[in-house]
């Protein structure tokens, strides 16, 4: 008796040390953003009482009954003055459903919500749900659209073979979910699908990636824009690439929005993320850009390259190599909380300011697509430079 209560108690401090430990920002980033030393949210944080029986007389030797593996791909939202993250929590099971963990500062004591999300299911159960965006429309509901995977019955002999749609779910409390029809769209499959926060015309926007095949786009792919009348009933009928995959960019094998983007003095500021083959696999990193304030769907500025890879311990996971997120939050002082998953496994924040990043949108040159081009844009740069040195005005 004594060995079991020493035992749960031990496993509760270290939890409770876990989960309430401070972050500190890392000294060594780039001026961009600033990377916090801890990650937010790992498999660890979640609660005992979600993996273990406590009960001594079913489970004398105190162990996990149901693990989880992975706290990853969380949507985000401001809320009641905490910050709110939807995670994707994946069980040992491999089935990955979505909680909500809320943290006081954004940056660290983030804690789970007694209850996952009783996420209702459509008369098409879904087999996995994940990587929930969370949009504040201004029609009032917190929407959460994430995929709904499900088995591909049209490859009846292919055991992996399987389907991406967006399904679409409503809140108002964050608690008790309304499930609505998936989203119908034309191609194939779709993943990232992502809701813009305000009507256009009396329309909901909504960012689409449409896919031939599961894990590959095929002839689909880039990200999407198309125009749906209602979300009871969402219909986009045309989808129109904003922003493609190309040739030797960190975005030629595939692409995604993340979360709803962010309405500035300039534009709507987009983090998504982009994926390029390597002899090592497939490679994840998040960039931004801007599309014009008025019709969204088209792109304003675009800089070359990622706005954020995966670093070193970062790059080491259940899905190595992988920088992915569809959270970020803008609080009342202007500043951008973004919520990065590394490699399918743990959760991180990374901060900066609506204006650090605007000034990346901004003067990052976009990607001129020749070597050439680039030492022509760094040249400029370096003879700037070098002209203030001579002249000693820095
Ligand atoms: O494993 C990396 C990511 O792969 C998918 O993203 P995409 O559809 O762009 O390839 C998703 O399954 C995502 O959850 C995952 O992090």
């Amino acid at each position: 008796m004594s060995n079991f209560k020493d035992k749960l108690s031990k496993i509760l401090e270290t939890h409770q040390q876990l989960i309430s430990r401070s972050n500190e920002p890392q000294l060594n980033d780039n001026g961009v953003y600033t990377r916090w030393q801890n990650p937010i949210l790992t498999a660890a944080h979640t609660p005992i009482f979600w993996r273990y029986d406590l009960d001594q007389i079913t489970n004398p030797h105190l162990m996990e009954r149901q693990g989880i593996n992975a706290t990853f791909n969380a949507g985000a939202i401001y809320w009641k003055n905490k910050y709110i993250l939807a995670v994707r929590v994946e069980g040992d099971d491999r089935k990955s459903f979505f909680a909500i963990a809320e943290s006081p500062n954004g940056i660290d004591n983030f804690q789970f919500w007694d209850y996952p999300i009783l996420l209702p299911e459509t008369d098409r159960p879904d087999t996995n749900v994940y990587d929930m965006r969370l949009t504040q429309h201004e029609d009032g509901w917190i929407y959460g659209l994430f995929c709904t995977e499900r088995k591909d019955k049209t490859q009846p002999n292919n055991v992996s073979a399987a389907e991406a749609q967006c399904g679409i779910a409503r809140t108002k409390d964050l608690i008790n979910w309304e499930r609505l029809p998936d989203l119908i769209t034309y191609s194939g499959q779709q993943r990232n699908v992502v809701l813009h926060p305000e009507f256009i015309d009396g329309k909901y926007g909504l960012y689409t990636r449409p896919q031939d095949g599961f894990i590959s786009v095929g002839s689909g792919g880039g990200i999407g824009w198309g125009l749906t009348d209602s979300m009871e009933n969402a219909e986009v009928k045309e989808e129109l690439i904003i922003d493609n995959k190309i040739y030797h960019t960190i975005k030629e094998i595939k692409n995604g929005q993340g979360p709803p983007p962010i309405k500035t003095p300039l534009g709507w500021l987009h983090l998504a993320h982009g994926v390029r083959n390597t002899a090592a696999g497939l490679r994840y990193v998040l960039y931004l850009f801007m599309t014009e304030l008025k019709r969204p769907w088209v792109v304003s500025y675009l800089p070359a390259g990622h706005f954020i890879a995966p670093k070193g311990p970062e790059r080491v996971g259940d899905v190595s190599n992988v920088a992915f997120s569809n959270g970020w939050i803008i609080n009342e002082k202007k500043e951008v909380y973004i919520y990065y998953a590394s490699s399918d496994t743990r959760m991180h924040v990374a901060t900066s300011t609506i204006d650090q990043l605007l000034d990346y949108v901004v003067n990052t040159p976009p990607d001129g697509l020749r070597s050439a081009k680039s030492v022509e844009s760094r040249n400029q740069l370096i003879h700037k430079n070098l002209e203030l040195i001579q002249k000693k005005a820095i």
